[in-house]
């Protein structure tokens, strides 16, 4: 927040830039879905419509937002579906280790399943009590408050439970598979 202290080598960035890779895609509601597949408990995959989604019950949490790159943009306030209420609703099987967050036009991140459930990781909706923008991600975005932000998927459109852990889009292309910013874990080469 305001007065938190910054991650170890990041600066403060003006505003709240706008950082991806690739177009910002159209959000078609009739055509949209959020899916949960992989290892569920039931061998069931799962759908929510945008609607269905939205009537869940949501959470607000207050974060700054770390780029592995180096800045860090403050003061965010999201609104959304509390990662463990889509647990609780599409339960893993008992040998879930991981997750895979599926974005729009294949953008993936992997989290250790105790990140994606932790108290404040949000498949957030809203932002200081508007709707996301496109940009950012709307409609639906994931927040994982104390992980870099290539851990948050914009655009995000499904979660996959894994047995094993499989690197997403940057974990292969460079960067670090947990990306804790607090130890500063940037690059694959700092993994053991
Ligand atoms: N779909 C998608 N989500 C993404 C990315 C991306 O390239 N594609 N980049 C990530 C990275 S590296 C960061 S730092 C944040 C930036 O979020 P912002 O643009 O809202 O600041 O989005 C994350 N989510
Ligand atoms: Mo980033």
């Amino acid at each position: 927040m305001g007065t938190a202290p910054l991650p170890p080598g990041q600066r403060l960035a003006k505003g709240w830039p706008v950082s991806h890779y690739g177009p910002v895609p159209k959000f078609r509601p009739e055509r949209w879905s959020l899916q949960v597949f992989g290892a569920t408990a039931t061998g069931d995959k799962y759908a929510w419509s945008f609607d269905e989604l939205s009537a869940l019950p949501g959470i607000t949490i207050e974060t700054d937002l770390h780029c592995a790159s180096g800045t860090t943009s403050t003061d965010h306030e999201f609104f959304g579906i509390a990662a463990g209420t889509i647990l609780d609703l599409a339960p893993p099987a008992p040998g879930v280790t991981h997750v895979m967050a599926w974005a729009e036009y294949g953008y993936s991140a992997n989290l250790r399943l105790a990140d994606f459930t932790s108290e404040r990781t949000v498949l957030a909706t809203h932002h200081g009590g508007e709707p996301l923008t496109v940009e950012h991600g709307f409609p639906l975005r994931l927040v994982v408050p104390h992980l870099y932000g290539y851990k948050g998927p914009k655009w995000l459109r499904a979660i996959e439970y894994m047995t094993a852990d499989r690197r997403g889009f940057w974990e292969e292309r460079g960067y670090h598979n947990i990306a804790d910013p607090w130890t500063e874990q940037r690059h694959s080469y700092q993994e053991e």
